[in-house]
């Protein structure tokens, strides 16, 4: 068996480690939204991927082990395209991954970053993973030289450029979307707010815990971090959370008591689907 996230297979002979930069990537390429294929098409293109959504390269020794973390609920037709694009990209990156569905249970107001803490803790369990992306199911990349590995020092923002934003940053502090952290660096700034229910703030919270905690934002170069965000309304249980603004002022005071040192959850199942491994969990809802 495999059980660990930095060692080599158990059995055949040793590999060499990965080329860097893989040889397999070809840079930008397009991304189509219309009409995603079926669950069953996709794990036919993706042969490679076992239970869980896992994957290693088969033919050499991969030097990034990266855990997607996806906070969910109710987007079937953004997950199959997620799926659908995410796992040939990753392949040419030639990195060990898995994907994990993070599946908020009932029909309480949605809570996008309890559920990204959920995700950390729960694929932690699994592997010792170098690196935790935290990706909304509806971002697709556009170009594979933005590679799905962590900085060592600092966490990273990766969706820099969305054709939503006329692909430029929207500001300065902007960490939505798209992000990355190690272990390390998600311990260092107790992970992320457990209080944001509805849309919007806790991303901007997180890039504060960020600053807080010592750190500083990194980046891809505007020319690579290139992302289509899938067109959507809001969704119903997701409406704007009108506490935001107050919050955010609290954010100083609030990030060394609130966060992963405060998460509780009950977990209620774990599946392993063919594509990703899938977490439905129950986080509660708004006191
Ligand atoms: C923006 C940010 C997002 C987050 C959000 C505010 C971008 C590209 N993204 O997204 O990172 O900060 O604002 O909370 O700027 N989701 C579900 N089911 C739901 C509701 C949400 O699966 O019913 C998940 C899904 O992964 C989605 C994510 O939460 O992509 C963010 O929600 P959104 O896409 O509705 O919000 P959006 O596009 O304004
Ligand atoms: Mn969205």
């Amino acid at each position: 068996p495999r059980n660990s996230g930095t060692g080599p297979p158990a059995t055949g002979p040793p590999l060499r480690d990965c080329q860097i930069p893989s040889p397999l990537l070809v840079g930008p390429v397009s991304v189509h939204l219309s009409s995603p294929l079926s669950l069953e098409e996709i794990k036919q293109r993706n042969p490679l991927v076992l239970p869980g959504g896992h994957y290693r390269p088969p033919d050499c020794e991969p030097r990034h082990h990266t855990a997607i973390v996806v906070p969910y609920r109710n987007r079937q037709i953004h997950l199959r395209a997620l799926l659908y694009h995410l796992h040939p990209f990753l392949q040419r990156q030639q990195i060990h991954y898995s994907i994990y569905i993070v599946q908020q249970w009932g029909n309480s107001t949605f809570n996008r970053a309890k559920l990204l803490n959920v995700g950390v803790r729960e694929a932690l369990r699994d592997e010792d993973w170098s690196c935790i992306f935290l990706h909304d199911v509806d971002l697709l990349p556009e170009n594979d030289h933005n590679t799905y590995t962590c900085h060592k020092q600092f966490p990273t923002h990766l969706s820099v450029a969305m054709d939503k934003f006329r692909y430029r940053l929207p500001y300065t502090q902007y960490f939505g979307g798209v992000s990355a952290v190690t272990p390390d660096q998600y311990m260092k700034m107790n992970g992320f707010p457990n209080q944001y229910w509805g849309w919007g703030g806790e991303d901007d919270d997180i890039a504060a815990r960020v600053r807080l905690s010592g750190m500083k934002i990194m980046r891809p170069p505007v020319a690579i971090g290139h992302y289509k965000m899938i067109k959507h309304k809001g969704d119903r249980g997701n409406e704007q959370n009108p506490r935001r603004f107050d919050l955010l002022k609290r954010t100083r005071l609030n990030w060394r008591s609130d966060g992963l040192n405060s998460l509780t959850y009950e977990l209620l199942s774990r599946e392993l689907e063919p594509l990703y491994t899938n977490l439905t969990v129950d986080i509660g809802e708004d006191p």
